[in-house]
């Protein structure tokens, strides 16, 4: 059962269970009101405006964990599950993007703690919900549920469907979150660029990672930018 706790600011909620992890048990979930300094991949920006969208970190402290790497598409899927309830027209884009009519409408950050071994693992779910107002650098890319289904939604309902979800996948030993990834996929099937070079992207492999051709042979990526433009 998780424990939800909620905080009006942070900065983010990803920094604060790095630097409180010791604190809280398995399954605590820190879910903000007004995240002012969210962070995406590489220390990229995550923009909120307050109180309409979802910012939250899930900490696990799991006794063993070897494929960490793959938590990330669990919760891609456990999002994309809750956020599907609402339309047919949310899909997955590699690795950890949801979009909906092609924009993106949640992103993921999953970072761990490691000291010799993984102590925990904090994985940040950000879900644009009811904001209507997006920065000019990302309006073109960015939406929100609201932008595209017209209509406001309740953030704890939806919280509460990603947690059950996410619950659900974590506690089988199974690979079905896989298939949802692969199944909603925006990109298996498609010429599109990563890290800049065009590929054709053939499947989603079982551990994760992306079997892609490149023009001169079939490889494995297991991380990367994807773009459906060369210079997007
Ligand atoms: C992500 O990074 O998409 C991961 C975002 C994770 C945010 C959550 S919120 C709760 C938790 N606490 C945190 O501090 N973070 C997590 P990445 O794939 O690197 O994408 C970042 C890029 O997405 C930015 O460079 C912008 O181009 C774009 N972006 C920024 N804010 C956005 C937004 N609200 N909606 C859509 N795109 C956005």
């Amino acid at each position: 059962m998780f424990r939800k706790i909620y905080y009006k600011n942070l900065p983010s909620t990803n920094t604060f269970l790095k630097e409180n992890y010791d604190k809280y048990n398995h399954y605590t979930v820190i879910i903000c009101h007004d995240q002012t300094s969210g962070r995406g991949r590489l220390d990229r920006k995550w923009e909120m405006e307050p109180g309409k969208n979802i910012a939250m970190s899930i900490l696990l402290k799991p006794k063993q964990i070897t494929e960490v790497a793959k938590l990330s598409h669990l919760a891609s899927a456990a999002v994309f599950l809750a956020l599907s309830k609402y339309s047919p027209h949310f899909q997955i884009k590699w690795p950890n993007d949801i979009l909906l009519n092609g924009k993106k409408v949640s992103g993921i950050l999953l970072e761990s703690v490691y000291k010799e071994k993984f102590l925990a693992i904090i994985i940040g779910i950000g879900i644009n919900v009811n904001t209507t107002i997006f920065s000019p650098q990302i309006k073109n890319k960015a939406t929100s549920l609201k932008n595209e289904l017209k209509q406001d939604f309740n953030l704890d309902l939806i919280i509460d469907d990603v947690l059950e979800n996410f619950d659900f996948f974590y506690s089988q030993n199974n690979n079905e979150y896989l298939d949802i990834c692969r199944n909603n996929s925006s990109i298996i099937g498609k010429n599109v660029y990563l890290d800049g070079k065009n590929i054709y992207v053939i499947d989603l492999l079982n551990n994760g990672n992306l079997l892609i051709h490149d023009g001169n042979q079939e490889k494995e990526v297991a991380y990367g930018e994807i773009t459906f433009e060369k210079n997007y």
